[in-house]
């Protein structure tokens, strides 16, 4: 006798036989929820590594400046499967909540270790979700860890649970969505009755409607629908939002008879130091490119200024050369950033000084930011000042 057996639960609570009743909990449920989950999860690990490698690159990776609207579509796919993802998984897990209590817990050491993996599976799989809405609603004063490394980690933690649970359900999931496909014969009435297709409706309506409700803040025929967004992209100075203003940033007097624009370093041949007006007086190219926040938001935008590559050839600065462009702020993680070759060179990585025919609000960035394509928001650095060629 297994010692399970022995040590059985009194018939109590969720303990007792029959104690969930509802038709819901069942194997087909589960596995359509799984598989939809599956495919979410994918699409936000795909996207989350694609964000992860712009910001922080790997030896092996490069930044590609086309098509320039790469990123501000993985992104706010990333956002979009995740919110869609967050009704999937509260059905899901009550779905399947009965199956704590089942009796014996497990049936040899195979069966525990795969019920072992459902603590990071099911821990990391909410944490990604509550940690990625917390940050795209922008309460980092509730943070006790850094956003970036822990829900980075929290996803590679949940891949790898989530890719030993789709081994272990695989087959069981094959049965029970496979049976009901292949046949025409009538399903007894537990596993396809109206109320059945009622749960999953429900739940994928609910998650078709958050989805319609958020998307706006990216794709814009849905703008005025976006009630769940944090921002709706025609929505700040300008008609676009501000993630850092001028004044939190103490950039919101910049006096413009002191400003120069520098380009420097040891990599250039000529330095220059260039006042507002002679920026305004050379050579203009306009390009359409979008703000792409990592937070999901986006903006697409007219922005005319300077390419930073007819700088860096005024400067001497040869072809396929990584710079650094730093802001009047001081301090944060945004106050510089860094362009490898691949982006310097692009004819639309403008330093630009003006948007949709204005000068830049402070917010913006006034009087110079940087805009180039296929590139997160945060690495679009405003109040430029300064570019270093090492
Ligand atoms: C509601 C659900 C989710 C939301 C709102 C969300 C939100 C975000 C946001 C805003 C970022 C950008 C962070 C930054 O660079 O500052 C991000 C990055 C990322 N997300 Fe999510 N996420 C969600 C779910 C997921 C899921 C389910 C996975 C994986 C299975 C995932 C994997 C990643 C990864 C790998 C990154 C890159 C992190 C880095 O740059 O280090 N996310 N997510
Ligand atoms: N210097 C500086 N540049 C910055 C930021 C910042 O905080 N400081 N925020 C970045 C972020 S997160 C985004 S999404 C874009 C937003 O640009 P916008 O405020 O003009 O819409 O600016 C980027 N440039
Ligand atoms: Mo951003």
């Amino acid at each position: 006798m297994n010692v399970f057996e022995r040590l059985r639960p009194p018939e109590i609570g969720p303990f007792r036989t029959g104690a969930f009743r509802s038709e819901h909990h069942n194997e087909r449920n589960a596995a359509t929820l799984g598989v939809a989950l599956g495919v979410c999860f994918t699409i936000c690990f795909a996207t989350g590594l694609y964000s992860h490698a712009l910001q922080t690159p790997p030896s092996w990776f490069t930044a590609f400046p086309r098509p320039a609207g790469l990123y501000r579509f993985t992104q706010g796919l990333h956002i979009a499967t995740g919110i869609a993802s967050i009704p999937l998984l509260v059905a899901k897990l009550w779905t399947v909540y009965p199956k704590l209590f089942t009796w014996p817990p497990f049936s040899g050491v195979a069966q525990a270790l795969e019920r072992l993996m459902l603590l990071p599976l099911v821990g990391g799989a909410l944490f990604l979700v509550v940690s990625g809405v917390n940050n795209i609603n922008l309460n980092y004063r509730w943070y006790v860890f850094n956003f970036r490394p822990g829900h980075y980690r929290a996803a590679w933690i949940t891949v790898g649970a989530l890719i030993v649970h789709i081994g272990a359900k695989v087959s069981t999931t094959r049965r029970v969505l496979g049976r009901s496909r292949a046949s025409d014969t009538p399903q007894p009435s537990s596993i396809a009755s109206p109320d059945r297709r009622g749960f999953l409706g429900a739940v994928f309506g609910t998650s078709a409607l958050v989805t319609v409700f958020t998307v706006g803040q990216t794709f814009r025929p849905f703008r005025t629908l976006a009630l769940l967004a944090p921002r709706r992209p025609d929505v700040g100075p300008q008609g676009f939002p501000v993630n850092r203003t001028a004044v939190e940033a103490g950039t919101a007097n910049v006096d413009i008879d002191a400003y120069r624009l520098t380009i420097e370093g040891p990599g250039v041949r000529r330095a220059l130091s260039l006042r507002y007006d002679e920026l305004l007086a050379m050579p203009q190219r306009s390009a359409e490119l979008p703000i792409a926040c990592v937070e999901g938001w986006s903006a697409s935008r007219q922005w005319r200024g300077v390419p930073v590559r007819h700088l860096l050839d005024l400067a001497g600065v040869p072809h396929d050369t990584h710079v650094t462009v730093a802001s009047l702020q001081r301090h944060g993680a945004y106050s510089t950033s860094e362009l490898t070759g691949s982006v310097t060179d692009d004819a639309d990585t403008l330093l630009a000084l003006t948007v949709d025919g204005a000068p830049l609000h402070p917010d913006h960035g006034y009087p110079v930011r940087l805009i180039a394509p296929n590139r997160p928001g945060v690495l679009q650095t405003k109040w430029v000042h300064k570019v270093s060629v090492r």
